[in-house]
């Protein structure tokens, strides 16, 4: 995928597939390759437009998962998914499962460690492959302990604009990446209420992708504490990116957030 098939048409839905035990809402529930698949098939039916296949979770708290193990849970998925009809991208911090994944056709690097790690870079230069760069204030396991700013915003388009500059320095064409201030990955309520808010000026750095689905900001401001119940809440905030700016909406929901998208795109006079 190229960020010109992102801004063909806004915004692109991108379904989520965790083939992982413990992901936050979905953990366990298509960790085989087989129910990973069939699931990728499912969310192709109900309108994704493209895929983001991850295989480790990256919920506060998570520990790190070694490389071979991510590429034994995402690899036989990614195969398996060529020629599916849409772009796959994965969803890694890895170097090592970036190279692979990207040798074994992956379209995008969705990294929520913003290419920061040693070889990161280097592993997506010379590819023709999109990159999703996230802010993150710490590191997953402890990411929700004491996340502070001082000015959330001002911090987190900095970090961004740094890290695509210096993505662009290295040889990664500006037109390949898209940004995406992290919900919740080290950040209050406020944090991410002041992000949401700021997503029109994100997105003059570059498109922007937006993950709010199930996350436990929406069960904040719904009081839902099971993410199961949290579906209305994710398609509302999804809905309301939509209408700020935003060019990709990550989604574990695709037919339910494309009904909502239809139903508002129409109310406001533009095409289905
Ligand atoms: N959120 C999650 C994972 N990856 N990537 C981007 N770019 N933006 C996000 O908001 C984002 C992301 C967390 O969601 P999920 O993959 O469902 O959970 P887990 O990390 O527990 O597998």
């Amino acid at each position: 995928m190229t960020a010109a098939l992102a801004l063909r048409r806004r915004p692109l839905l991108m379904g989520i597939v965790n083939v992982t035990p413990d992901s936050f809402h979905d953990g366990g529930r298509y960790a085989a390759a087989g129910d990973a698949i069939a699931h990728a098939r499912r969310l192709i039916e109900e309108g994704a437009d493209l895929l983001d296949l991850g295989g480790e979770s990256t919920q506060p708290g998570a520990a790190p998962v070694p490389a071979e193990e991510e590429l034994r849970r995402v690899l036989p998925v990614l195969e398996a998914l060529s020629g599916c009809g849409v772009p796959v991208s994965v969803d890694t911090r890895q170097p090592a499962v970036m190279r692979a994944a990207l040798a074994a056709g992956a379209a995008m690097i969705n990294d929520v460690n913003a290419l920061r790690a040693p070889g990161a870079v280097e592993a997506v230069v010379g590819t023709d492959a999109s990159v999703c760069l996230m802010h993150m204030q710490g590191e997953p396991r402890t990411m929700q302990q004491a996340p502070r700013y001082a000015d959330v915003v001002g911090e987190v388009t900095a970090f961004l604009e740094a890290r695509l500059e210096a993505c662009v320095a290295a040889g990664i064409e500006r037109s390949r990446i898209v940004v995406d201030p992290g919900f919740g990955f080290g950040k209050r309520l406020e944090d991410n209420l002041a992000l949401a808010r700021a997503l029109p000026e994100l997105a003059k750095l570059a498109p922007v992708l937006a993950g709010f689905s199930r996350k436990s900001m929406i069960g904040a401001m719904t009081g839902r504490a099971a993410t199961g119940d949290r579906l209305a809440g994710s398609v509302a905030a999804a809905l309301w990116a939509a209408r700020h700016g935003a060019a990709i909406l990550r989604v574990h929901d695709v037919a339910a957030t494309r009904d909502a998208l239809a139903v508002w795109r129409q109310l406001e006079g533009g095409d289905r």
